[in-house]
C-alpha cells in the first residue's frame, strides 16, 4: 500500500478486540485472472469490550458483497478498513472479495510462484485475502474450501485435516480442509499447485501416528529426505526435552522458491523457502544441512511456542520468536556440536545484533512502538530474544526452566499472551524473582560490563569488581546480568571451587573469591552467559593461556578472538597512519599450538578459533571506521599467519583429505571446515601452486561444501588476471544454472568478494539472466550480501551507496519487505568519516524523498536519518 501518513502504533495503547470471531469458513475460487474469496464469519461482540462499530482490516481487496445474517447492510469502506455499525450481539458476517494473486509481487497474502499459489500471512497478510480482525488475539476455528483447475493445480492444501474433495465442471476440482485448533489469522495458509510429495509418518510418545508430507517443485523429491529426517528428529526431541507432543494428524511442509523470509509456521501447513528444505550433498553445504535442521525444527517448535500459545499483540513477538530460537538452538546443539554451535551463535549475534542495537533501528526485544511490524522481525527480537530466554534458563537451571515451560502451557494453552505471562510462569515454577530481569524486555542497547580484578595475597582473596553501563542511554536502570566465571592458575589449571555463576544486579558490584593462593586469570562470561560486551584488561599472555587451557571452549575461542581483535585494531590504526602493521611472534605461536589441539578439541573448534573476527564485528569497536584500513589489516594478519604457518596449513590440508563417503555429520563437517580454513589461509599466499590446489579441489570435490569453499577462495583472488578464478566461476554457473539455490551461491560468492571491482561485478550481474529482482533469494544473495561487504559497500566515492539506494527505490513498491531489509544496509553509516557520511546521507535522502514511498522503507530510512 502506498503511504497515507504512516501511523505509529504503541504497545501502551493496546485494547482488547471489540468483536470475536468464533468460526471462519472460507471459500477460494481460484481462476486465471483472479480469485474470489467468500468468507463466512460467526462473530459476536466481545463481552470484555465497550460497545463500538465493527472495523475490519483489508488491503487491496475488491469488495463484491457484504451481508449480515443474510442481508445486505450499509458499510463504510476505505482502502484499509471496512466499518459496520448497529450490529446485533452475535451474527454471521459474509463478505465476498476479489483478489489478484498473479499481480501480488509483495509475496504477502495469496500470491503466485512458479508452481502454483501460496500464502504468507504473518504478520498482516491475511487482510490481503479477506476482510478480517487481523490481530493475533482474535482466534478462530477455520474450515476452508479451495476450487481450482485440476490439471494445473492438482494439489489443494489448507491447515488441518482433509475432510472432503470432489470434481467440478470444466476440469475443475475442489478440496475441503478443517483445522480443529483455534488459531489467529496469521497462521492461516493455503496452497494450490503442481507439486511432488514425499510422505512419511511419525509415531508420537502416546502412540498416535502423524502423517508427514513435504511438497516440492516437481523433480526435486531427491532433495527432501534430509528435511524429512529433521522433522522427525525435531518431533522426538521436543517430546524428550519438553514433553511436547505433536497435536496434529497431518503435518505438511511446502517449499516455494519465492518467499520473503526463511519459513513460516502456519498450523499444520508450514510454508518454507526452498533454501531451508532442499538439500543433496552435491548442491547443499554442511552449513545448509545444519540450517535446514534448525529451521525445520524452529517451525515445528512453533507449534507449541507460537501456535498453541500465541502473542497477544505484535509487540510480544519475542514471546514466540526468542523462545523458539532458543529451542532450535538447543536442538541444534544436541544434534550437532554444542560448543561450536554456541560459538557460531555468538559470532552471528555480534555481526548482526550488536550493530543493530547500536544503530538507528535499536529497539528492546519487546519494542514499545512501531510503524510497520514487518520491520521488527529482527535479530534483536529473534537472537537477542533467544539470549534472554537462555539467561532465564541459566538463572533457574535446566530443571527449573522445564518446570516453568510446563507451567506456561498449564496456564496459557489456547491463549494469546504477553512476555510477562511467560516470565511469570517461570517465576512461579522456580521461585526466582524476575522483577529486575524484566528490563531486558524493555530497554535497548548492548550493556557493557567493565571488570577489574584485585588479588590480595595476604587474605588469599581475589575480588572481581564489575561495572555495567548501557551503551545507549545512561538514565536506564541496571540489568540483572548472569556472569559465569572460573579462575585459572598460571599453569593453566582451573582453581578448584572457582566456577561460579555471579548475579550482577547493581551498577557496580564486587564478588570475592576465597582461598585463592596466587594471582589468577579470570575467565569471564563463560559460554557467553549474557548478551553484553565485557572488558577486562587482559595481558596477551593471559589470553594465550585461556586459549590453550580453558575447558569452556566458548571462552577458549573468545580469548583467541580478543587477541586477534587487538592486533587487527592496532594494525588498522597503523595502516591508516601509513605505517606497516607489527605482528608479535607470540600470536603465531599460539595459533601453531592451537592447530596441534585438533585431536583433543575437535577440528570444528580449531576451525572456529582460526577464523578471525569479521570486519563488521571489529568495526563496532571503533568510533570512526576506516573500512579500507580495517580490511587491509585483517587480511594482512591472515597473510602473516599463512606465511608463518604455511607448512602446518599444507600438512593439515593433506591430512584432513576426505577418507570416507560424504555425509553431513558434524564430525565430517568439522574436518571439512578446518581443511577449508587451511585452504583459505594458503590462498592468502596467492602462488600459482595454491591457486592450482584450489582449482583441483573445486574440480575434484564430490560435495558442495568443498566445491563451494574452493570457489569462495578463488573468488577473492585479487590479481587482475586469475584464469583459475574465471574458470571456476564459469564452470560453476554452467554446471548449476538450473539449480536456483546454487545460483544464489554463485551470486553471493561474487557480491561478497574482496576484490576492488566488486561493485562493477554486482552491477553487471543485475543484468545477468541468473538475476531476478522479483525473487527475494536473488536480491538477498546479490544485493543485500553486497551491502554487508564492509569495504566494498563503503567505497570512499559513495558509488555503492547510490547503487543500493537505487535498488531500494526499484523495489519499494514491488516488495516493500525486501526493499526495507535492503535499506537496512545503511544502518551504520554514521560510523564512517564525514565524506562517506555525506554520500550516505545523500543516498538515504534520495530514498526518503521518493514520492509514495512504502511505509516499510520510510520507517527504516527516517530512523536512519535520525527523524
Ligand atoms: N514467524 C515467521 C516470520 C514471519 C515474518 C513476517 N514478516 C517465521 C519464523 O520466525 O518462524
Ligand atoms: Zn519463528
Amino acid at each position: 500500500m502506498k503511504t497515507d501518513t504512516p501511523q505509529t502504533v504503541y504497545l501502551k495503547d493496546y485494547t482488547v478486540p471489540a468483536y470475536l470471531v468464533d468460526t471462519v469458513d472460507l471459500d477460494f475460487n481460484i481462476e486465471t485472472g483472479g480469485t474470489t474469496v467468500t468468507a463466512t464469519l460467526a462473530m459476536r461482540r466481545n463481552p470484555a469490550a465497550a460497545s463500538q462499530p465493527l472495523i475490519l482490516d483489508g488491503d487491496e481487496l475488491e469488495t463484491l458483497s457484504v451481508t449480515v445474517d443474510g442481508h445486505q447492510v450499509p458499510f463504510a469502506a476505505t482502502a484499509s478498513t471496512l466499518t459496520i455499525s448497529d450490529l446485533p450481539e452475535s451474527f454471521t458476517l459474509q463478505t465476498v472479495v476479489r483478489i489478484d494473486p498473479d499481480k501480488n509481487t509483495r509475496l504477502s497474502g495469496l500470491y503466485r510462484s512458479a508452481d502454483g499459489y501460496f500464502t504468507q500471512c504473518e504478520a498482516q497478510g491475511f487482510r490481503r485475502i479477506t476482510w478480517f480482525l487481523d490481530r493475533p488475539d482474535v482466534m478462530s476455528t477455520y474450515t476452508v474450501t479451495l476450487h481450482a483447475d485440476q490439471a494445473t493445480y492438482p494439489v489443494l492444501l489448507a491447515n488441518g485435516n482433509p475432510v472432503d474433495a470432489g470434481q467440478e465442471a470444466n476440469g475443475r476440482h475442489w478440496a475441503k480442509w478443517a483445522d480443529p485448533f483455534k488459531k489467529p489469522a496469521y497462521l492461516f495458509a493455503v496452497v494450490a499447485g503442481k507439486l511432488d510429495v514425499l510422505k512419511d509418518t511419525f509415531k508420537t510418545a502416546s502412540g498416535r501416528s502423524v502423517q508427514l508430507a513435504i511438497y516440492v517443485e516437481p523433480g526435486k523429491l531427491d532433495q527432501c529426505p534430509h528435511a524429512m529426517a529433521a522433522l522427525q528428529k525435531s518431533m522426538k526431541w521436543d517430546e524428550e526435552r519438553f514433553g511436547l507432543e505433536c497435536d496434529l494428524d497431518h503435518y505438511m511442509i511446502v517449499a516455494v522458491g519465492d518467499f520473503n523470509m526463511g519459513a513460516m509456521e502456519n498450523k499444520g501447513l508450514n510454508i518454507f523457502n526452498t533454501k531451508y528444505v532442499l538439500a543433496r550433498s552435491d548442491v547443499a553445504t554442511d552449513v545448509d544441512f545444519e540450517n535446514i535442521d534448525r529451521v525445520v525444527a524452529h517451525e515445528y517448535f512453533h507449534n507449541w511456542t507460537g501456535n498453541r500459545v500465541t502473542c497477544r499483540d505484535w509487540f510480544q513477538l519475542s514471546l514466540k520468536e526468542g523462545l523458539t530460537v532458543f529451542r532450535d538452538q538447543e536442538f541444534g546443539a544436541d544434534l550437532h556440536n554444542r560448543q561450536t554451535a554456541r560459538i557460531r551463535e555468538v559470532r552471528g549475534l555480534r555481526a548482526a545484533q550488536f550493530p543493530e542495537d547500536a544503530g538507528p533501528m535499536a529497539h528492546p526485544i519487546r519494542p514499545a512502538s512501531f510503524v510497520e511490524i514487518n520491520n521488527f522481525y529482527t535479530s534483536t527480537v529473534y537472537e537477542k530474544g533467544a539470549e534472554v530466554i537462555r539467561m532465564i534458563q541459566t538463572l533457574i537451571g535446566r530443571d527449573g526452566f522445564r518446570k516453568g515451560m510446563d507451567e506456561y502451557f498449564r496456564r496459557h494453552d489456547g491463549q494469546a499472551v504477553t512476555c510477562e505471562d511467560f516470565v511469570a510462569a517461570m517465576a512461579a515454577a522456580s521461585g526466582f524473582d524476575f522483577t529486575q530481569f524484566m528490563r531486558w524486555y524493555n530497554q535497548s542497547g548492548t550493556p557493557h560490563v567493565a571488570a577489574d580484578g584485585y588479588f590480595d595475597a595476604e587474605s588469599k582473596t581475589y575480588t572481581l569488581t564489575c561495572t555495567q553501563s548501557n551503551t545507549r542511554a545512561s538514565d536506564e536502570q541496571p540489568y540483572l546480568i548472569p556472569i559465569r566465571v572460573a579462575l585459572f592458575a598460571e599453569d593453566g589449571t582451573l582453581l578448584p571451587g572457582s566456577e561460579r555463576l555471579l548475579q550482577m544486579t547493581a551498577t557496580t558490584q564486587s564478588f570475592v573469591f576465597n582461598e585463592v593462593s596466587e594471582e589468577p586469570v579470570p575467565s569471564l562470561l563463560r559460554d557467553f552467559s549474557a548478551p553484553v560486551t565485557l572488558d577486562f584488561d587482559y595481558t596477551p599472555e593471559q589470553l594465550t593461556l585461556l586459549l590453550a587451557h580453558e575447558s569452556d571452549l566458548f571462552n577458549a575461542w573468545e580469548a583467541g578472538q580478543r587477541l586477534a581483535s587487538t592486533l587487527i585494531l592496532d594494525a588498522t590504526a597503523a595502516i591508516a597512519a601509513g605505517q606497516a602493521p607489527v605482528w608479535p611472534g607470540s600470536f603465531v605461536d599460539a595459533a601453531r599450538r592451537l592447530l596441534q589441539t585438533q585431536a583433543q578439541r575437535g577440528a570444528a573448534f580449531v576451525a572456529e578459533a582460526l577464523t578471525l573476527p569479521g570486519e563488521s564485528t571489529l568495526a563496532e569497536a571503533l568510533d570512526v571506521v576506516n573500512p579500507d584500513a580495517l580490511h587491509a589489516a585483517r587480511n594482512a594478519l591472515r597473510r602473516h599467519l599463512a606465511e608463518q604457518l604455511e607448512g602446518e596449513f599444507s600438512g593439515l590440508y593433506a591430512g584432513l583429505a576426505p577418507n570416507t563417503a560424504y555425509a553431513p555429520s558434524s564430525e565430517q563437517a568439522g574436518r571439512r571446515a578446518l581443511r577449508n580454513v587451511c585452504l583459505g589461509y594458503l590462498l592468502e599466499l596467492d602462488t600459482p601452486a595454491v591457486r592450482q590446489l584450489a582449482l583441483q579441489q573445486f574440480r575434484g570435490a564430490d560435495n558442495m561444501t568443498d566445491q563451494f569453499a574452493a570457489l569462495s577462495v578463488l573468488a577473492n583472488v585479487n590479481a587482475d588476471t586469475c584464469p583459475e578464478r574465471d574458470t571456476a566461476l564459469a564452470d560453476f554457473y554452467a554446471r548449476w544454472q538450473h539449480e536456483a539455490l546454487v545460483v544464489d551461491k554463485w551470486l553471493a560468492v561474487q557480491s561478497t568478494s574482496r576484490r576492488p571491482d566488486t561493485l562493477a561485478t554486482v552491477k553487471t550481474l543485475t543484468a545477468h539472466p541468473a538475476f531476478d529482482i522479483g525473487n527475494p533469494n536473488k536480491v538477498y544473495s546479490l544485493i543485500r550480501a553486497f551491502g554487508a561487504n564492509l569495504a566494498r559497500f563503503n567505497a570512499a566515492d559513495g558509488s555503492a551507496y547510490a547503487f543500493i539506494a537505487e535498488r531500494v527505490i526499484e523495489l519499494h513498491d514491488r516488495n516493500p519487505q525486501v526493499a526495507s531489509r535492503l535499506a537496512r544496509c545503511f544502518d551504520r553509516w554514521k560510523k564512517f568519516d564525514a565524506s562517506r557520511q555525506a554520500h550516505a546521507r545523500a543516498a538515504l535522502e534520495s530514498i526518503r524523498d521518493h514520492a509514495g514511498l512504502s511505509r516499510d522503507v520510510l520507517e527504516v530510512v527516517t530512523r536512519s536519518l535520525g527523524g
